[in-house]
């Protein structure tokens, strides 16, 4: 499957599958996360980049109440549904990513009446690169515009939250949206998950020599069950117990005091956001000063933190990890929601096939699933592409 979202082709096949022209094509990125996990519903910080690959929907709106919702993966069936009788608690599959924006949207009072909507995403889901949201902020994107409803894109990031958080069950940040709508090319997003400021940080890695490689483990997570919430509620006992709104508010100085209020498992809960948090603006700091070959080690011991304080690993993040530091990656980590997913590492452009090689290698011995590799690079945010 190509990477790159062909819009031409997006609506060519929606028009074959509906009988008309639609009105517009809108596509939106999924994500990597430099750095900065489990730190957004905490409200600290967080750097994401769009990646180029995206999710792409063609959309014409109807004359009626009828939602018609086709996949460009699997069989291609038909959903439709009435959207008078649309609630959040019944919109389950694919279609609740959609669904639930428009839901969202019409919640706030804006009009959204009948649509045909044809879906293609080229984000590989469960693989950790946000490719539920990668819909939703198309989508948003793209009735924002059809509706003229005239929301920011800040407005727009808390569509997709609302959608994520109420309709499809997952307890999760603004960390994903963000860097599907703010992103732009060759740049990171660095955001303020309290205030949702943010500014745009140049990395241009290629003039540096460098890129950074995704391995999708395979390991598939679902942010809407199990170790997810369990961390969240970690951190909002954490929060409790130290007397803070959120953890944002706790500093690496008060650490030593905290461990002596928690208990020893959510002591650590609460130390890798301290220490993440500090991380991300350790990082912003390296890539204005030295550059981004010198955040590697950063980014490792962001990892260190996730797997022996967060416990959010797993063994084929940690193999992915540690067999590309041992190739001569200048950094590596695992990103997004872990429990599986994907792990980045940041290397040399020259050692990109020695690195791949010795990843496949090293998962083929340990008897794991053949991983996906692929070199990603800062791209743009949501837009109407066609
Ligand atoms: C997932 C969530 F959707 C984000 O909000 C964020 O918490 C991330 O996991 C971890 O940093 O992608």
């Amino acid at each position: 499957m190509s990477a790159t979202i062909d819009a031409a082709q997006v609506g060519a096949d929606f028009t074959r599958t509906f009988g008309t022209a639609p009105d517009g094509v809108w596509a939106a990125p999924g994500r990597v996360n430099l750095i900065g996990e489990h730190t957004d519903y905490n409200e600290g910080f967080v750097l994401p980049f769009a990646i180029d690959r995206a999710a792409a929907v063609a959309i014409r709106l109807r004359d009626d109440s009828t939602a018609r919702l086709v996949s460009s993966y699997g069989e291609q069936l038909v959903v439709e549904v009435d959207l008078d009788t649309l609630s959040h608690d019944t919109m389950t599959g694919w279609t609740a990513y959609p669904l639930g924006v428009v839901w969202v949207m019409r919640q706030m009072g804006i009009a959204i009446g009948g649509f045909d909507l044809y879906l293609h995403s080229t984000v590989p889901s469960g693989a950790g690169l946000s490719s539920s949201a990668a819909i939703e902020c198309a989508v948003a994107t793209a009735f924002n515009e059809l509706e003229n409803a005239g929301l920011s894109l800040n407005e727009l990031v808390l569509v997709g939250q609302r959608a994520e958080n109420e309709v499809v069950g997952a307890p999760t940040g603004i960390l994903d949206q963000s860097a599907s709508l703010l992103s732009t090319d060759g740049h990171a997003v660095f955001l303020d998950c309290r205030t949702q400021e943010s500014s745009l940080v140049p990395l241009d890695l290629a003039a540096a020599g460098l890129l950074i490689l995704v391995v999708d483990t395979k390991v598939t997570h679902a942010h809407a069950t199990g170790g997810y919430a369990a961390r969240r509620a970690s951190c909002e006992l954490g929060a409790e117990v130290l007397g803070v709104a959120a953890l944002r508010d706790i500093a690496a100085a008060d650490l030593p005091e905290a461990a002596g209020l928690l208990d020893e498992e959510t002591f650590r809960r609460v130390r890798h956001i301290v220490t993440e948090n500090q991380r991300v603006l350790d990082t912003v700091g390296v890539l204005g000063d030295a550059g981004p070959a010198a955040i590697g080690a950063l980014l490792t011991a962001s990892h260190a933190s996730m797997r022996d304080d967060f416990e959010i690993s797993c063994p084929e993040l940690d193999l992915a990890v540690d067999t590309a530091l041992a190739q001569g990656a200048l950094g590596a980590r695992m990103t997004g929601g872990g429990f599986g997913g994907s792990a980045i590492a940041l290397i040399p452009v020259a050692d990109e096939a020695a690195v791949s090689a010795a990843v496949v290698r090293a998962f083929a011995d340990a008897g794991f699933t053949a991983p996906d590799i692929f070199a990603v690079s800062p791209a743009p945010g949501a837009r109407k592409v066609s």
